[in-house]
């Protein structure tokens, strides 16, 4: 159906921007050095796309209010505040502040994964109902859980006991080549749904404590120091060509 390529679009205007927050920006901060000027609008500003059906499309499974109040209202408020959080950054960075960034970005993280997971939700739901999975999803069920029936009672049995709000997810790993179910209790934990990571500094504790105690600062500084970004760019390509925004001759 031509939503879901409209959808698919959305999706994918939101995505790799995780590549940019965390590394580019934070490092110059940290850095601070006189760069060039970093773009006013470090992230596209995002909106919401219409429900892929009519409200009452759901009913009687999910009624009209609720479908209304949770695009129009709640989807909605995490695109608004994904929005304002983006031009306090921008205000931020014209005053070359980066007092308190930790929170536009967390604010980034939550409102983009609300953002994200919601347009995936939207998706992942259809008028009809009793479609049964077929060919390879149902191979890769059959596969990795054992059968339909077998996800189904796992997915169940990991999404309904969780505590507060959450999201049930079914996800495919590249790690594992394997379709894997996250129970995902916050969902700002996992940055952005759709982002691929480029590389990552374990601040835990126990990455640094031997050599520098408490001064995660100074070994924050030294990590920034020693990435090997030609490997950072290969997995950045890489992640652009499974997005499908790279075309085959940027490929090396
Ligand atoms: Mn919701």
């Amino acid at each position: 159906m031509s939503f879901l390529m409209t959808r698919r679009e959305c999706l994918g205007s939101a995505g790799g921007l995780m590549a940019l927050l965390g590394l580019l920006s934070m490092e110059r901060c940290l850095a601070g050095a006189a760069e060039p000027v970093l773009p006013k609008q470090p992230l596209p500003q995002i909106s919401l796309g219409p429900l892929p059906y009519p409200v009452t499309a759901l009913e009687p499974f999910l009624d009209a209010k609720t479908l209304e109040i949770h695009h129009g209202k709640h989807h909605a408020g995490y695109v608004a505040k994904w929005n304002q959080t983006l031009e306090k950054l921008g205000q931020k960075r014209d005053l070359g502040n980066a007092a308190d960034l930790i929170h536009l970005y967390q604010s980034l993280s939550f409102n983009g994964c609300g953002h994200v997971l919601h347009e995936l939700y939207w998706q992942s739901m259809q008028p009809a109902a009793g479609e049964e999975p077929a060919g390879r999803i149902a191979a890769a069920l059959q596969e990795d859980f054992g059968g339909y029936r077998r996800f189904l009672a796992e997915f169940e049995a990991v999404t309904v006991p969780m505590e507060g709000s959450g999201w049930g997810v079914l996800a495919y790993s590249p790690m594992a080549d394997r379709l894997v179910i996250l129970p995902c209790e916050k969902h700002q934990n996992m940055a952005l749904w759709d982002s691929t990571p480029l590389l990552v500094c374990d601040v835990w504790e126990h990455a640094y404590y031997l050599s520098y105690q408490n001064r995660r600062g100074d070994y924050v500084k030294e990590f920034l120091k020693h990435i090997p970004w030609r490997e950072v760019e290969q997995r950045y390509v890489r992640a652009r060509a499974a997005a499908g925004r790279e075309k085959p001759s940027e490929l090396s």
